[in-house]
């Protein structure tokens, strides 16, 4: 449910974990200049049919959620780390084409704060459990022509939670009922944004990033260019 007026009630950062729980995540927007949250109402970044409707709570996407600064330290980082590797076409479980990665658990100093708001977030981001934080943050470096085809990422690695800071470019997520073909979002994943996916999108749903010639959000195109993500994944559930 969106609200008719938008409430701009501005919390310190502690409550981030009170409103993730008390609220829908469409309704929650971070601010990471001002280091606050602010619930609001921000669909204009999500598209689904109806079918979808009942699901798409477990998908948001909280605008600015890093400054062009923040973005830009970060990529001093992410740039030192993975010097000299090319991108790469064939990736282990064939997902994943034209990108480099790595799994990184030690940041800049100037880093750390970003990286603890994106752990923050996945950790809050489900109210009926208690979920952690994987150590090591992911980091996917995505070529202009790169591209991820639909899957859902393997219990075996990954619990209820997948976060992810978008950098350098807007890019198109679409996601797709593995069961109900009538069930689709897409998602305008806007540069310096946060995705949370949990829940139900996380397990019954594929996600994939298309190549730039089915990049589409709202009948418009959207190119890619490069696209580096920051993403943390909660620690898998084993029973
Ligand atoms: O880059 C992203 O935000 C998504 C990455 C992804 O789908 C994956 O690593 O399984």
């Amino acid at each position: 449910m969106i609200p008719n007026v938008i409430r701009r009630v501005e919390f310190q950062y502690c409550k981030l974990h009170f409103l993730l729980r008390t609220r829908p995540l469409s309704h929650v927007m971070y601010s990471g200049s001002t280091g606050l949250v602010t619930p609001v109402a921000d669909p204009s970044l999500l598209d689904c049919s109806r079918a979808a409707a009942q699901d798409v709570d477990g998908f948001a996407i909280i605008s600015n959620f890093v400054s062009s600064e923040e973005e830009e330290q970060l990529m001093v980082d992410i740039r030192r780390t993975l010097r000299g590797r090319k991108y790469l076409y064939d990736h282990w479980d064939g997902a994943i084409e034209g990108y480099s990665e790595t799994e990184k658990s030690n940041w800049s100093e100037s880093n750390t704060p970003v990286i603890q708001r994106l752990k923050a977030v996945a950790a809050a981001a489900v109210t009926d459990k208690v979920v952690v934080p994987l150590e090591q943050v992911h980091v996917l470096d995505l070529a202009e022509d790169g591209h991820i085809k639909p899957h859902v990422d393997s219990v075996k690695f990954c619990g209820e939670v997948i976060c992810g800071i978008s950098l350098l470019s807007d890019s198109v997520m679409q996601l797709q009922h593995e069961e109900y073909p009538d069930r689709w979002i897409h998602a305008l994943l806007s540069r310096f944004s946060l995705y949370i996916m949990r829940g139900v999108i996380r397990y019954k749903y594929t996600h994939a990033i298309p190549t730039n010639e089915n990049s589409v959000f709202k009948g418009e195109r959207i190119t890619k260019q490069r696209r580096v993500s920051v993403i943390s994944r909660t620690q898998p559930v084993h029973s």
